[in-house]
């Protein structure tokens, strides 16, 4: 197994002549929500695989989620998706997460799964569906008051299949109103995220297709909407960095669902297919953060784990996270900015690959060291025998999965 502990921090500091100890005092802060749902069993549209050990009930999926946070020091939060997390006593969830050392984070409505969305929820043209689906995320906005959460997460399947199904303006509108009603609810400490999403198979057109539809809708609520960035929702080839750096500039960033694909919606491990892409992107966040902005963005995975094994896969996320975080905050911003007035493009480039290249495996085992949590956190889970213990443990009864 790779160990992501065997070098120290010297590399970095010899190589940048930076302020190391900035770069820490960062990475000890750094903080990413992982998702209730990326515990649970997930699959394609064709199947849902099983693995021995997954939670039973959205209790057990806190549990898996504490482990991270054990072996990383910087996962204390899990998001929620409802139904799918729903529970009798949400102040019994909120303690139970709290006697494991977690919060709860995001809430994430769901309007997609319901047979009455078959032709969309808050841009449908039916108002009895549109009420249902508000009334939806007004259940969620009280949620959301019991866990302490301040993240309404929003993300629709609502589109139409075939040119002339639908009219595109009034389905607009629709979606405006409907957010506006929810926007209205949610009080003065809460934010609500619009992510986007270009397609589903088979759609023709997406009604939040884009990060340009996501930032007109949330202009139109108010301050408290900003948009969520989920990597895996673009299209080939589209530069994600360059939108992260416009909402960024507009305020209107709201946060992250880190993932990583090849083709489509893929959930892959963030990280794993692009790693360069995830670091200009953090690239652009800690630009921001130098100007004293930033602040707010909530980082938040977005995986359903189709055959990788599920905590594991988790653990790797946040190390690709965390080291792409610490290359972006190597970076020399005025070696940059001067290569950037001198036109010298080449010189501008090396900047970046330079604090790229950097090996900070052992710059962030300090940091998670310091943090309480393992040096290699992949190593430690494996010997650490939980997975075999809630194996074990978590025989018969029904294991969650998405859609359920
Ligand atoms: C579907 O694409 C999706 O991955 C969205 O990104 C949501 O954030 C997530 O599911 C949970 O609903
Ligand atoms: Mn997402």
């Amino acid at each position: 197994m790779v160990t992501t502990s065997d070098r120290r921090t010297e590399s970095p500091s010899a190589t940048h002549g930076g302020d190391l100890a900035a770069v820490r005092r960062s990475l000890l802060a750094q903080r990413v929500e992982t998702p209730s749902w990326g515990f649970g069993n997930s699959g394609t549209r064709f199947a849902v695989f099983g693995q021995p050990g997954v939670p039973r009930d959205p209790f057990e999926k806190l549990e898996d989620a504490a482990e991270v946070n054990r072996l990383t020091g910087i996962c204390p939060s899990v998001a929620l998706h409802i139904p799918w997390d729903k529970v009798d006593d949400y102040g019994k969830l909120k303690k139970a997460a709290a006697d494991l050392g977690l919060r709860l984070g995001a809430i994430n409505p769901n309007a997609f799964q319901d047979a009455d969305y078959k032709l969309g929820s808050i841009c449908h043209h039916d108002p009895a569906i549109r009420r249902k689906a508000v009334d939806h995320l007004l259940d969620c906005i009280a949620i959301a008051r019991q866990t302490d959460s301040h993240l309404l997460s929003l993300w629709f399947a609502d589109g139409t299949n075939y040119p002339g199904q639908g009219d595109f303006r009034r389905r607009k509108r629709w979606m405006v109103e409907s957010l506006a009603e929810a926007y209205r609810a949610m009080p003065a400490d809460m934010r609500m995220l619009v992510e986007y999403k270009f397609y589903e198979p088979g759609f023709y057109h997406t009604d939040l297709s884009d990060w340009g539809v996501a930032s007109l809708v949330c202009r139109e609520l108010g301050p408290q909407a900003q948009v969520l960035v989920d990597l895996g929702h673009h299209a080939q080839g589209v530069n994600v960095e360059h939108i992260v750096a416009l909402l960024l500039d507009e305020g209107r960033l709201g946060g992250f669902h880190f993932n990583n694909r090849k083709y489509g919606d893929d959930d892959l491990i963030v990280g794993s297919i692009n790693p360069y892409e995830l670091f200009l992107i953090f690239n652009e966040l800690v630009a921001e953060e130098a100007n004293g902005g930033g602040r707010d963005v909530a980082y938040m995975l977005d995986q359903s784990h189709n055959v990788e094994a599920k905590i594991p896969a988790m653990l790797l996320s946040v190390l690709n996270v965390q080291h792409a975080y610490a290359k972006a905050l190597l970076v020399d911003r005025a070696a940059l900015r001067a290569a950037q007035e001198e036109g010298d493009v080449v010189a501008a480039m090396q900047v970046l690959q330079q604090a790229y290249e950097t090996d900070v495996r052992g710059l962030c085992a300090d940091v998670r060291e310091e943090l309480g949590g393992a040096r290699d956190p992949l190593a430690a889970f494996a010997g650490s025998g939980y997975a075999q213990r809630k194996a074990a443990e978590r025989a018969g009864g029904r294991q969650m999965s998405w859609g359920a």
